[in-house]
């Protein structure tokens, strides 16, 4: 015992024994710090052994530095560099604490959403064993101190200082391959800042973020004011001008947009063995007072969901890689439906998502926004099996957000998103009420269980609303993201089809997602008008009877009959009436005949659909990679300051209750009551569970 006791001393002696010694430390450190300071969603052995594994590469890089220098000097060297690492993680620790993210460059920068009061808020949050992460430091620095260890003066080969330079980002390739095979596109779509943190670590999203700040900002800094002439050109030349029919037809309503997840057009009235798959969604698609359209298509790239989001709040496209949200949404000014609602008809605007506020950078681009409110799972009481894949199950998660929808001033603006219809399409047993497919094809075939799940919450959802007399007052937006089956499952694709085959037309035709407006007293219809999530925004503004002409929004109201029925894919393909173009193919959209050889007048439209298609994505792209909105002055409209928006709980509880039109809210006007008990469901978790309750 005491000659192995002798023999750690003795490596401990020398500078590489010291060095692997602060390395350990500092990944034990941070593991603890991952463990109990952040909630990383670790799911699995992978990333749990990712989690512990991605400590390493970054101390043996950063505290290795230190090896390429002498005597005394490398030894204090690598504490200093230690001390500054533990001290950047300690900044995270208190920032995750209010914020629930990492903190960027852009909130270093000061021009992120949260910069407000940074100092004085963390001053008042900070726990003693946040502490714990200087542990380390100071053990090593008593070591040195005390002289517990002698210090090896001997001369560290330069050569051995870079193979352990070389091991470290070695490591780290490995880190990076397994967190790939875990979770693909990892730092291509940029989903989450937890994400990269989980899987790589604390530095290397912190290297990752520079990279892609400086990138973005270098763009930026290039763009100016007379980019903005061809976007301003491009915008009225294609202006449609609003349906008189249905103009102001739904002023002053509270708009209600229920985000179907991964939700395509193919489900409705799609049956499983005789059972409807989505009876209240097909009931509200059929009905006379909804405006439902049959050809209308997703346009999102990698940013899914973040996309959908984005088009629709803005009318401008995402990004044709990674996510707009993500990459512009804390800095980009923008002029989005919640802003122009609030400012322009006096809208209270919230949005509601039963997950963790970082994810697709919602919790700073919301702020860029102007929503006043942000709902996300911490403002929701925690159930026992209560969540599924990304977040709260559907059924909990509409039920529980009337408990705030109910505190919204009116006229409001609100944003459901569910997500339990997600890849993979989890379910337990006891929500599934409907047969799985039968394709074969095993992410496939439990899609119809979970959108028919969905479907069984929004039904709930809807008799809330009628029993309370909101849906009355109430515009109802349903819109599908995005594909539920990716294009990856062609046989399966075939088999939901009947067909034996697919070929690109039916993909294209696959795009299909659902929109729906329903409002007592519209009418309604089937309207086979083609179009995209970008027209929304502009649809709904007609509706409304707010005159966009002078908005820098790239779709056309779906309603006018200006309408060009252009439908962009993000990949620059597109759907148009007459042809649809996809992978390189042409087709009669009516058909879904082939057009192998394009006759010369075909080839003349289809590259003048090609050439407007590229233009407006390409002009989009302008604005958002350059910012360009900073630029435009839109008339009667103030732009948004972030720093006057917090979707901290505590402050966002107390700005309900002293909200000045609060008078105006559904339980105000209910005698103060809450509407909760006039909500049914039949979800399994929450019979007989006691002692929920929402955070105060
Ligand atoms: C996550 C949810 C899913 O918050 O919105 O995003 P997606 O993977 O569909 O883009
Ligand atoms: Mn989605």
């Amino acid at each position: 015992m005491n000659t192995a006791l002798k023999k750690i001393r003795r490596g401990l002696n020398t500078k590489l024994g010291f060095f692997i010694f602060s390395v350990l430390l500092f990944a034990v450190k941070s593991y603890w710090a991952y463990k109990t300071k952040f909630n990383l969603g670790v799911k699995g052995g992978v990333q749990e052994f990712l989690l512990a594994f991605n400590t390493l590469p970054a101390a043996i890089i950063l505290l290795g530095i230190a090896l390429y220098f002498r005597g005394r000097l490398s030894y204090w060297l690598m504490s200093i560099i230690n001390f500054l690492l533990s001290t950047w993680l300690f900044a995270n620790i208190l920032y995750y604490r209010e914020f629930s993210d990492f903190i960027t460059f852009n909130v270093i920068k000061g021009s992120g959403a949260t910069s407000n009061n940074l100092g004085k808020s963390f001053l008042g949050i900070m726990r003693p064993s946040d502490f714990c992460v200087y542990l380390d430091v100071i053990v090593v620095i008593l070591i040195l101190l005390f002289h517990v260890l002698r210090v090896d003066m001997r001369y560290f080969k330069i050569r051995y200082a870079a193979t352990i330079t070389v091991i470290g980002f070695a490591l780290f390739g490995v880190n990076l391959g397994m967190a790939e095979g875990n979770r693909s596109q990892l730092l291509t779509r940029t989903f989450d800042n937890n994400y990269i943190v989980k899987y790589l670590g604390l530095e290397a999203y912190t290297v990752y973020d520079g990279i892609k700040t400086t990138h973005n900002s270098a763009i930026k800094a290039q763009a100016s004011k007379k980019d903005m002439a061809p976007v301003q050109r491009w915008i009225k030349k294609n202006y449609a001008g609003p349906n008189m029919q249905y103009y102001g037809k739904a002023k002053g309503k509270n708009i209600i947009i229920i985000h179907l997840e991964s939700f395509q057009q193919f489900l409705i009235d799609y049956k499983v063995n005789g059972q409807e798959v989505t009876p209240n969604i097909n009931k509200l698609y059929h009905s006379e007072n909804t405006l439902s359209f049959d050809n209308f298509f997703h346009q999102v790239g990698q940013g899914k969901t973040a996309d959908a989001e984005m088009m629709l709040e803005n009318s401008l496209f995402g990004l044709p890689e990674g996510s707009a949200m993500v990459t512009d949404g804390t800095t980009n000014t923008f002029q989005s439906a919640p802003a122009l609602l609030h400012q322009k008809l006096g809208y209270t605007t919230a949005s509601f998502h039963g997950d963790v506020p970082s994810f697709w950078n919602r919790d700073n681009a919301y702020k860029s926004f102007g929503y006043d409110y942000f709902f996300s799972k911490e403002y929701y009481p925690t159930t026992k099996n209560g969540e599924i894949g990304y977040g709260m199950k559907d059924k909990i998660f509409l039920k529980d957000s009337v408990n705030y929808l109910d505190q919204l001033p009116q006229p409001f603006y609100a944003k459901l998103i569910t997500v339990t219809n997600h890849y993979p399409y989890l379910l337990d047993k006891k929500n599934k009420t409907i047969d799985a497919l039968k394709t074969g094809d095993d992410t496939v075939d439990p899609y119809v269980q979970t959108a028919h799940y969905l479907d069984q919450s929004v039904g709930e959802l809807l008799n809330y609303l009628d029993k309370t007399g909101l849906r009355k007052n109430s515009v109802l937006v349903l819109y599908g993201d995005h594909y539920g089956i990716s294009n990856n499952h062609q046989p399966a694709i075939a088999k939901l089809s009947g067909k034996k085959s697919v070929n690109n037309y039916d993909l294209a035709m696959f795009q299909k997602v659902p929109f729906m407006i329903n409002m007592d007293g519209l009418q309604g219809g089937v309207n086979h008008t083609y179009g995209g999530e970008i027209d929304v925004l502009p649809t709904l503004e007609d509706l409304l009877g707010i005159s966009s002409n002078k908005y820098i929004q790239f779709g056309q109201d779906l309603l006018s009959k200006q309408n060009k029925q252009i439908v962009p894919f993000r990949n620059g393909d597109w759907v148009t009436p007459k042809y649809t173009k996809y992978n390189g193919d042409y087709y009669y959209t009516k058909s879904g005949k082939q057009i192998k050889h394009l006759s010369k007048s075909q080839k003349v439209t289809v590259d003048r659909i090609q050439k407007w298609v590229t233009t407006d994505l390409g002009l989009s792209d302008k604005v958002m990679n350059g910012d360009l909105l900073r630029f435009y002055k839109l008339p009667g409209f103030k732009k948004v300051n972030k720093k006057e928006y917090s979707y901290n709980l505590k402050k966002a509880l107390k700005k309900l209750k002293t909200d000045k039109k609060r008078k105006n809210s559904v339980r105000a006007q209910n005698g103060g009551k809450s509407t909760l008990d006039d909500y049914t469901t039949d979800a399994p978790e929450l019979q007989n569970s006691t002692n929920r309750k929402f955070p105060k």
